[in-house]
């Protein structure tokens, strides 16, 4: 065996070093590159979203062309603790110098996302108001057991949103949607031994490690 490799599994074995957490994508159709499948609007606005082939980076982006609207996933998660985080490339296509296209997350009353829905961030989510150009938002948000045991955050869904409609060409487009979920870290790994028998031990094998290397160093 490969003594870096048994030294750093020991080092990994006896250190209370919490193993960290992996990050998952969520969203099935983040990308659009041949269809909006899998987003809707959510019922509450008056128009339409659409698939805009020539729009995008690459092609492919989803299109709010109608006035105040709001789009959003058919799927729903039930929300879990942990790190939420929501990105869009975003491009206020405008006449004029002001629209406001923006991503957010919705939590919900119940896990299948019925209930009331709540903006998680109050005030909004990153908004962008250069016009004609693609920006990047992100979102963060941290969910904790304790939102959980209020009984109101059992299901979240990503939504995007068109608002503050002034022209009459003013469009949003979204492209490269990602919502990534990242539980918490891992608790420390136990070691073995505790207290100064533990350290006894560390100092032993390492030692034990080192004198393998030295023997090695000298055979060779
Ligand atoms: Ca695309």
């Amino acid at each position: 065996m490969n003594i870096r490799l048994i030294t750093v599994t020991l080092l990994l074995t006896l250190s209370p070093w919490a193993v960290p957490a992996l990050s998952q994508e969520l969203l099935t159709n983040p990308t659009f590159d041949t269809d909006i499948d899998g987003w809707t609007t959510d019922g509450t606005g008056p128009g339409t979203i659409s698939w805009e082939a020539g729009q995008g980076q690459p092609p492919g982006a989803l299109s709010f062309p109608d006035f105040d609207q709001q789009a959003t996933t058919q799927e729903c998660w039930q929300t879990q603790a942990g790190n939420y985080t929501l990105r869009s490339d975003a491009y206020m296509q405008t006449s004029g110098d002001f629209l406001e296209c923006s991503i957010n997350l919705f939590r919900y009353q119940e896990p299948n996302c019925s209930g009331n829905a709540t903006p998680i961030v109050v005030a909004g989510a990153p908004s962008i108001s250069i016009p004609n150009s693609w920006q990047s938002l992100e979102l963060i948000t941290e969910v904790t057991p304790s939102d959980l045991n209020s009984g109101n955050f059992s299901g979240i869904r990503p939504m995007l949103s068109k608002q503050s409609d002034l022209q009459a060409n003013d469009a949003c487009l979204y492209d490269n949607v990602s919502l990534t979920f990242t539980p918490p870290p891992a608790p420390p790994v136990p070691a073995p031994t505790s207290g100064l028998f533990g350290l006894a031990l560390l100092c032993a094998l390492l030692g034990v490690v080192g004198l393998t290397a030295l023997r090695r160093g000298q055979g060779g």
